[in-house]
């Protein structure tokens, strides 16, 4: 694997503390625990530059990290946990509204997906709303160690099924082995270098 060079340019509650960046940004989004911040840490081969845990709710805003000085990877906090609370699925919204209406870095959105689980309606809307932007798409399905290969490739082909995007855009990923990250990376480049035409 490369070497990639990473580190956290700011933690924002709301707009005034995003950074002053111009490079192409990528969100991370998915289900909370769907692992979208073990997935930052596997594509940069850190342990711990993003906050992640056993417990669901561990990322609480959007947290941006700069990588080799020419993409920028927010990490956000994940929607679906407990959906029965109101309260913490309004602070989702207010958090990454605006982000998505008035952030014009950003090109790109990596949809993550446990492997293991058929999309959810949020999941969905996700997709919908990339398409809709015309922010690229990439879905990592995650957690691919703990399936046989059989069993990914089907799951990869109603996950793909499910959210109606191309087979071609799923990468199957073990994140903590660092399996698939250069298969992922291959992707991330192809639309950072789309962004800058
Ligand atoms: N076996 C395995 N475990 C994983 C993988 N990716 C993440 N995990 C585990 O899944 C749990 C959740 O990972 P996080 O990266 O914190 O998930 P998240 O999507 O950032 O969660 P929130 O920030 O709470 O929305 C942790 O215990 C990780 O170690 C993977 O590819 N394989
Ligand atoms: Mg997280």
């Amino acid at each position: 694997m490369q070497y990639h060079e990473a580190k956290l340019l700011a933690t924002a509650a709301d707009k005034t503390q995003w950074p002053k960046s111009e490079l192409p940004e990528i969100i991370f989004a998915g289900r909370s625990n769907a692992g979208k911040s073990t997935l930052i840490n596997g594509l940069v081969n850190r342990k711990n530059l993003a906050y992640s845990g056993k417990t669901p709710g561990k990322t609480r805003l959007l947290n941006f990290f700069i990588v080799d000085n020419k993409i920028v990877f927010t990490d956000a906090p994940g929607y679906g946990y407990a959906t029965s609370d109101a309260k913490s699925a309004l602070a989702f919204e207010k958090l990454i509204d605006p982000y998505f209406r008035e952030r014009k870095q950003l090109k790109g959105m990596i949809l993550v997906a446990d492997i293991r689980r058929v999309p959810s309606e949020d999941d969905i809307t996700m997709a919908d709303f990339a398409r809709k932007s015309h922010l690229a798409i990439i879905v990592a399905c995650t957690k691919a160690d703990k399936v046989s290969k059989n069993a990914a490739n089907n799951s990869m082909k109603k996950i793909a099924d499910t959210l109606g995007l191309s087979p071609r855009l799923l990468v199957p990923v073990a994140s903590l082995k660092k399996e698939g990250m250069d298969q992922l990376w291959e992707k991330i480049d192809q639309l950072a270098a789309q962004s800058q035409k």
